[in-house]
């Protein structure tokens, strides 16, 4: 059996050209447009981010959730830093078991509020490893974020297995050094949280580059967080073949991205099309070539 990661959509968001627009004039058509288009693409899960929406979030967020829910069945996921509009959008979703709250970070504020409204829900709970000081800046400082998530977590009575830890992916403009601290964290979740799920924001490692090179970014690092094990991300659903590597139909590029991650350098020779382009993409993602926006005409 090949590997599967499970896609949550992003495309349905207050930033996006045609969500966005929609979203501010409570226009119902674009979205519900999309959220048929995500879930035909075989997105899992729906990703609904209203941003901050300090003004009206309490409103927006019950909106969106009703417009989504009246043409599919596809599980959400409700994406905002207003816990208020989060706990407003949480009383109007049907499928509560199945929908996930994005997200609790370790910020003391947003654990306080939040937590009893994903308890009372009974969903899943994507947990932010960012904390007061803003970002971690290795695997340990993640690790200790994560058991201070985790222990909360469960003290409200949230299982494991509803837990989705979020190491939160770097772009690589700021070096793969930092990208190596989150992969180092994936592999040591296991032990801290036996039984718990992840997600990574893929297009966090692309931010800044340029738009017709950064599918290539999401789609390697994908293969490389499913060597540890990643159960989600939250992915651009239009790129088809993003899609096809998180339903297991490219088991040849992953095995060929993951034997490069255990020292097996097939060199570049024998290969070509898509395959070349995962070789080259890695180098750059694992450190061993410097990023350019020229890398893969190297
Ligand atoms: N972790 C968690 N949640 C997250 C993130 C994360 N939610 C927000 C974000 N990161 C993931 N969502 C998106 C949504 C859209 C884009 C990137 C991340 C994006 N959109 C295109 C652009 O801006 O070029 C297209 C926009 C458009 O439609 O016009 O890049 O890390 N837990």
């Amino acid at each position: 059996m090949s590997q599967t990661v499970l896609a949550i959509a992003e495309s349905i968001n207050i930033m996006g050209k045609r969500s966005g627009g929609a979203m501010k004039e409570r226009n119902p058509a674009p979205i519900q447009e999309m959220a048929k288009e995500e879930s035909k693409a075989g997105a899992a899960y729906l990703d609904l981010n209203i941003g901050p929406a300090r003004k009206d979030g309490t409103e927006l967020m019950p909106w969106v959730v009703q417009t989504v829910e009246a043409v599919t069945d596809t599980p959400l996921c409700l994406d905002t830093t207003n816990a208020d509009a989060m706990a407003a959008g949480f009383k109007v979703v049907k499928n509560k078991a199945n929908a996930i709250m994005n997200s609790i970070s370790a910020q003391p504020e947003r654990m306080e509020k939040l937590i009893p409204v994903a308890a009372e829900a009974g969903c899943n709970v994507i947990a932010l490893l960012w904390g007061p000081e803003g970002m971690p800046r290795d695997s340990n400082e993640r690790a200790a974020m994560a058991v201070d998530l985790m222990m909360a977590l469960a003290e409200a009575g949230i299982p494991n297995e509803k837990m989705l830890f979020d190491p939160i992916g770097t772009p690589i403009t700021l070096g793969a050094d930092q990208l190596a601290s989150g992969l180092e964290f994936m592999s040591m979740l296991e032990d801290i949280a036996p039984g718990a799920g992840s997600t990574v924001g893929l297009s966090n490692v692309s931010n800044g580059v340029a738009d017709h090179l950064r599918k290539y970014l999401d789609r390697t690092y994908l293969i490389m967080l499913m060597k540890y094990g990643l159960t989600t991300a939250i992915v651009n659903s239009y790129d088809a073949e993003l899609m096809a590597i998180c339903k297991g139909e490219r088991p040849e590029l992953v095995s060929l991205v993951h034997g490069m991650m255990d020292g097996n350098d097939p060199g570049p020779a024998g290969l070509s099309g898509t395959a070349l382009e995962h070789y080259k993409t890695y180098k750059v993602l694992s450190g061993q070539a410097i990023f350019s926006e020229s890398w893969l005409e190297l």
